[in-house]
């Protein structure tokens, strides 16, 4: 199996999402961590712009997005499946809604300020500032909710997971582990990072034993790299040859045209480069960087946008 290098960094919930789908497929694995605000002068050069968390790297193709990631571990260790027969569609349904609407009541609770305190209290007063600006940033486009709107919809949500899971089940959709697991995992373990307001997680039982299920599963085995070797070793390497391979157009334009892809909802900064990949589900564009050297940088296609470079 192709060496995999994880971009992270500890206190990133979507980086928890993988960290864990690693342990549920018992893969071995890399672990770069990387800076939690900007510069990042590593991310960058693997990705050409693209600066959210996590990255995953295999030799000189780089994938960005949890959504993606999920579908390439997938490819890579196909059992146990995240994706089971009776539920596959619901998962990546389930999945889509913990990934946007859950995560960011998560993260407007996690930010009152008892769980600020928590999270942040032992960080010096001018790097939760810097913290603070570099997200203000990044989230332009992101949906903002208040703390008693954070409350009332997490109380909800929560009510609706504890039900969801009230017959027992092991599992948000049955007897077999789903992508939903995961996606609707690290905003609650998030929210428990923020011990200060945790405690609303203690009034679900079957829930707070599903994440005890869920954190049992381990994070894999990994080992450490320091990012600028990760940049080195994508020199070193050369991607996968995307020759071949049929290319869904949906937006006039032919393989190799110059192109920008950019997520659409927060942390938009583009990529540039020849889109050389479009698959279904998949977007792929190939640049050339001053340290990292020929790279392909993935990008799934949902949430993402493709602007031709005039
Ligand atoms: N849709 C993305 C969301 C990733 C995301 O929002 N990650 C957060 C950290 S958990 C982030 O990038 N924060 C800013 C940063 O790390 O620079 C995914 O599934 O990977």
């Amino acid at each position: 199996m192709s060496q995999l290098i994880l971009h992270h960094y500890p206190r990133s919930p979507f980086s928890e999402k993988v960290r864990t789908l690693l342990g549920f497929k018992g893969l071995r694995w890399t672990s770069v961590i990387i800076p939690a605000i900007m510069p990042k002068p590593d991310v960058i050069a693997l990705t050409g712009g693209y600066r959210k968390t996590p990255l995953l790297q295999i030799g000189a193709d780089i994938y960005c997005d949890t959504a993606l990631i999920a579908d390439v571990l997938e490819r890579l260790a196909p059992t146990p499946t995240l994706y089971p027969a009776e539920s596959a569609g619901l998962a990546r349904i389930q999945a889509q809604w913990a990934d946007s609407t859950l995560f960011w009541t998560a993260i407007a609770y996690s930010f009152q300020p008892a769980g600020l305190q928590s999270i942040f209290g032992n960080l010096p007063p001018e790097h939760l500032k810097a913290f603070m600006a570099d997200r203000a940033a990044f989230r332009a486009n992101a949906p903002r909710m208040r703390v008693p709107e954070a409350i009332g919809a997490l109380r909800l949500y929560l009510e609706q997971l504890e039900a969801q899971l009230a017959d027992d089940r092991p599992w948000l959709l049955g007897k077999a582990t789903s992508l939903a697991d995961f996606s609707v995992y690290h905003p609650l373990w998030y929210i428990r990072q923020a011990a200060g307001v945790a405690g609303i997680l203690e009034s679900y039982p079957h829930l707070t034993a599903w994440m005890e299920r869920v954190q049992a599963l381990g994070h894999g085995t990994s080992e450490k790299m320091e990012s600028g070797e990760a940049v080195a070793l994508a020199a070193s390497s050369t991607p996968v040859s995307t020759e071949g391979e049929a290319f869904l157009d949906l937006h006039g334009l032919a393989r190799g045209e110059r192109v920008t892809v950019a997520a659409t909802d927060y942390g938009v900064d583009p990529v540039e480069g020849a889109l050389v990949l479009s698959r279904p589900n998949e977007l792929a564009v190939r640049r050339v960087d001053a340290r990292a050297g020929e790279v392909v940088v993935h990008f799934p296609r949902l949430g993402f946008q493709v602007q031709k470079v005039e």
